[in-house]
């Protein structure tokens, strides 16, 4: 019986620390070699397949080396953009791949009268594929508003409808705030609906749409996924078996490094009670081999929450051989002194704080530069104007890429 894979939201190049970059790799990775091992007929990739549309080419070539193995042993890869790898004013390496002929991009659109036309992909197992990329500036979602449904539902075969973006019906009640559509705007009567961009992972059936998928990352792509992972959270993708209709969906778990949180309250207690109590914390944790998630939080009674020795805690911890060790004290107080700001506060919460603070001031009646979507907008827009010139780039480029970034922040296209 023929199978496909179902991955999304892989977000290769996510990370600044080079370990758990190579942790999303290899989760890449296995999903790969599991995939050549399963003999899949085609992959499926539904978007955020990179972290941005220009990710570090290092990472890339891993990718790349791996799905390459995957194509040379027969297996074809279905890929669409999604809202982190598009670009409306650049290209994206989704684009390049797709060029050297490694992915074929499942969104094969043209426009008649108005109307927004799909073809569908006829791949050799007998399936037909087609898709909508998730984009930046609601594109995608006058694409879906024009698309002609009636000619993808008249289509006789097994057929897989590839998209990135929330369905209202289906949107977890902790993404309530994300942007989402309602399942009506998927075409109806396909047989199986590949999902990308909810980070959670779920299968669902509707009236008239039968399994509508959301795989979820592979591995993790920020700190708080990192934490789900330590509280037990499964990562992984799908592999579907079809004859006719869909036959088995299986879900594969990908594993690649315990994750594991160290949390200690310091609420109540004095500097010099916290520091003994860490460090014997951090002497009694087994983390050899494993991503160590350390949190501090609470309000020290007594004594200065710079009078803990944190170098001495990180130390011991380190003595244990962990892959990495990750620290959070940012909601570390003193009672001592209220105003005193805590240390090793990741820069990122500073920044992150000033905005929230300075957002009530904003005048705009426009949505997305008030409260969160404004701290979110303008924490982007600082990172992107933070990035500096790279290796090899003239002045002349990378002014043109800053300026670019710039403007995909603020959803303006640039003018011709
Ligand atoms: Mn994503």
């Amino acid at each position: 019986m023929p199978k496909f894979a179902h991955m999304s939201d892989i977000h290769i190049g996510a990370f600044r620390q080079p370990e758990l970059k190579e942790l999303l790799l290899r989760a890449f990775e296995t999903a790969i070699d599991r995939c050549i091992r399963d003999k899949v007929a085609f992959i499926v990739l539904a978007g955020d397949i990179f972290d941005s549309n220009i990710p570090d080419l290092s990472s890339v070539r891993r990718a790349a080396e791996k799905m390459k193995k995957a194509v040379d042993s027969g297996i074809r890869f279905y890929a669409i953009y999604g809202s982190h790898d598009f670009s409306p004013n650049y290209s994206s390496i989704v684009d390049v791949l797709d060029g050297a002929g490694l992915f074929t991009s499942a969104e094969d659109m043209s426009s008649e009268e108005g109307r927004v036309l799909l073809s569908f992909l006829q791949d050799p197992s007998g399936a037909k594929v087609c898709g909508i990329s998730g984009k930046k500036l609601s594109i995608d979602r006058d694409e879906y508003a024009a698309l002609d449904r009636r000619r993808l539902e008249e289509e006789p075969g097994f057929k897989v409808f590839v998209f990135h973006g929330a369905i209202e019906e289906l949107r977890p009640s902790s993404l309530e705030k994300m942007d989402a559509m309602p399942a009506s705007s998927l075409p109806a009567t396909f047989d199986y609906y590949a999902g990308g961009h909810v980070h959670s992972r779920s299968l669902t059936s509707l009236p008239g749409r039968r399994n509508i998928a959301f795989p979820g990352p592979l591995f993790a792509t920020d700190y708080s996924e990192l934490l789900e992972l330590a509280r037990g959270m499964e990562r992984g993708f799908y592999i579907v078996e079809f004859e006719g209709g869909v036959s088995n969906v299986e879900f594969v778990p990908v594993k690649v490094c315990d994750v594991i949180e160290i949390h200690y309250s310091a609420g109540g207690k004095t500097s010099a009670q916290a520091e003994k109590e860490l460090i014997a914390l951090a002497a009694r944790s087994d983390a050899a081999g494993k991503v160590v998630l350390l949190t501090v939080e609470g309000e020290l009674d007594e004594g200065k929450t710079s009078d803990i020795d944190f170098f001495a805690i990180r130390k011991r911890l380190l003595a244990s051989g962990p892959l990495i060790v990750l620290s959070n004290y940012s909601h570390l107080t003193s009672h001592e002194l209220a105003t005193e700001p805590s240390p090793h506060k990741p820069i990122q919460v500073t920044e992150r704080e000033l905005f929230e603070r300075e957002v009530v001031h904003v005048k705009s009646e426009e949505q997305k530069l008030r409260g969160e979507q404004g701290v979110a907008l303008a924490l982007n827009l600082l990172n992107a104007l933070k990035e500096g010139r790279k290796e090899n780039e003239n002045k002349g480029e990378f002014e043109d890429r800053t300026s670019k970034a710039g403007l995909d922040i603020l959803g303006v296209k640039e003018d011709d």
